[in-house]
């Protein structure tokens, strides 16, 4: 079986030869992006049984899209090609300090992956794992890929835990016909969610990890990224996946929650979980690793504290190097930093 299934746009992705303004960068390297396929990388280098679905143009950038994530590991069967449209690709500047903002020109309007839509993906590879992972990118690039969101989030018999990352870019949003609140609705539909603070500040207009969890009560666990502060952990109605026996009692499937409220089983766990202290070289990517090492050590059945120091460790790795992605430690490597006392992890 999959542990991990991920839906999304990747895109070859290129890398400045130096630092400054995208109008002086001489040369580029290339590389390879997309929110979701890092999660499933990061996932398989971590020894996860990790599938990518997603639609690349028939042409160079598409093969070697499917040839490089295939070869972190990552079962890429299912990924369609597009006879027309082409593969999409984006460029970066860096800047001297990995913390301030770069710049990111996307050529990927009218891509092969922004014709995804519901008539046209392969349900049953989707569904196939014990957890389909999403993120909001899919949901800006196309009203055909917003469909496709709503339905791979609606309710079913038989649907796999919905992890959603909220991954919120506004450039993708601009001159669509919808907007970034969509992305409140279809968190709400998701059963894990991971968001960063300030993205809910940016899409949603709402401030602070118990307002955002009020505005997106549905979901069993709701991760709230405060960057450097860490990350704050909601959860509630967490019981052992009906799949447990093959992930070692992985507890990752929602329990259904009383509606009347108040009741014991419904309360949430609030955990704060601070982050590593780590000189920061790019911080595109991290998102993804955290949500990574989040569902690794979900998958694995893991303490929320520790669930959370997973991500921590595996978003680390990838801060301190230019790129979306890096090896991860070992698994009995990254168990031991995790396990280290509070004082160690601030
Ligand atoms: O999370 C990293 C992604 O932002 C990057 O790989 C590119 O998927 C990408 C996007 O749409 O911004």
């Amino acid at each position: 079986t999959t542990d991990v299934v991920c839906l999304g746009e990747s895109m070859v992705t290129f890398l400045p030869s130096q630092p400054g303004r995208l109008a002086d960068v001489p040369s580029f390297g290339r590389g390879i992006g997309g929110a979701e396929s890092n999660v499933a990388c990061a996932l398989a280098a971590a020894g996860h049984r990790a599938a990518w679905v997603g639609r690349v143009g028939a042409d160079g950038f598409g093969d070697h899209l499917v040839e490089t994530i295939a070869s972190y590991g990552v079962d890429t069967s299912a990924v369609r090609r597009d006879p027309v449209r082409p593969t999409g690709i984006y460029f970066r500047t860096a800047t001297d300090r990995g913390t301030d903002t770069h710049e990111v020109a996307y050529y990927r309007a009218g891509s092969a992956a922004s014709a995804m839509s519901p008539a046209n993906v392969p349900y049953e590879d989707l569904f196939a794992g014990r957890i389909l992972h999403l993120s909001g990118i899919t949901a800006a690039l196309s009203g055909d890929c917003l469909a496709l969101m709503r339905e791979l989030t609606a309710a079913r018999p038989g649907r796999p835990l919905v992890s959603f990352d909220v991954n919120h870019r506004p450039h993708l949003w601009r001159g669509g016909d919808a907007d970034a609140s969509v992305l409140l609705e279809l968190a709400r539909r998701a059963d894990l969610v991971f968001v960063g603070e300030d993205e809910a500040e940016e899409a949603w207009g709402i401030v602070g990890a118990e307002a955002i969890r009020a505005a997106v009560p549905e979901p069993s666990v709701l991760v709230v990224k405060r960057g450097s502060a860490g990350a704050t952990v909601f959860a509630s109605g967490l019981r052992p996946g009906p799949r447990s026996s093959n992930a070692g009692g992985a507890e990752c499937a929602p329990a259904a929650r009383s509606t009347e409220g108040g009741g014991a089983e419904n309360a949430d766990t609030v955990t704060h979980v601070p982050a590593l202290r780590v000189d920061v070289v790019a911080a595109v990517g991290a998102g993804d690793a955290f949500a990574a090492g989040f569902l690794s050590a979900t998958l694995r059945g893991l303490p929320v504290r520790d669930r959370a120091r997973h991500g921590h460790l595996m978003a680390a790795a990838v801060l301190t190097v230019p790129g979306d992605l890096t090896e991860p430690p070992a698994r009995d490597h990254a168990d031991r930093l995790v396990a280290l006392d509070d004082e160690a992890w601030g």
